[in-house]
């Protein structure tokens, strides 16, 4: 006669126990997971809103690239005496696109950067280098400085030398973003007034121009 063996109910009593007991363990490593996931997530997120991780607005697509001639004159007809002044002082460019700009300085000379200045360093641009005529530089002394390209809104930032010739050929590349106003000016104190801020540094037209981005 087959006899089924008979189980013991102390073992039947410990297969209950440790099935419960993965599946406890289980649901606990899966929560566990699930904290993690969101944890992560949360912090990312906040490091991406407080600008610690490079935006993503900085990948978008290039859709162009563009040249441009810019000049700084002085004692043009019909300007102010001694004004230095960009020319053209609108600029108006394509957006989500790369802009190479051409400088010719015609008002050469150094005036002093003060001391702790962020405007001698090259900031913003492709490569953060400008080109003297092909040569490479990402920063200048503070008393080897004419004027400066800036961009305050687009934290671009471009040191133009002052010792040099008219022929000079200063360039740079920069990556336009969306649509929008924006305003290049100098902020090395080629100015009037006491310590050099004044008239050309502060007048539309001069040291102040405009760049438009248009989508
Ligand atoms: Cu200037």
């Amino acid at each position: 006669m087959n006899q089924l063996p008979a189980t013991h109910p102390r073992h039947r009593g410990t297969r209950t126990f440790s099935f419960w007991a993965f599946l406890y363990i289980g649901l606990m490593v899966g929560l566990l997971f699930c904290a993690a996931i969101s944890f992560g997530t949360y912090f990312t997120l906040k490091a991406i809103t407080k600008g610690n991780l490079v935006p993503v607005a900085h990948a978008a697509q290039i859709e162009r690239h563009v040249h441009l001639n810019l000049n700084i004159v002085i004692n043009q007809p019909g300007k102010q005496q001694d004004w230095p002044a960009y020319s053209p002082n609108n600029l108006v460019v394509p957006a989500n696109s790369l802009v190479t700009i051409n400088l010719h300085d015609y008002d050469l000379g150094n005036t002093a950067m003060p001391k702790n200045t962020p405007f001698a360093i090259v900031q913003g641009t492709v490569g953060k280098v400008a080109y003297l005529n092909g040569h490479a530089y990402s920063a200048l002394a503070l008393d080897k400085i004419a004027h400066t390209f800036t961009i305050q809104q687009l934290n671009i930032n471009v040191p133009l030398p002052g010792d040099g010739k008219e022929s000079d050929i200063i360039s740079f590349t920069f990556q336009t973003g969306k649509a929008g106003t924006y305003y290049f000016r100098c902020f090395d104190p080629c100015g009037t007034g006491a310590i050099g801020w004044q008239g050309p540094m502060v007048t539309r037209g001069y040291m102040l121009g405009t760049l438009s981005v248009q989508g």
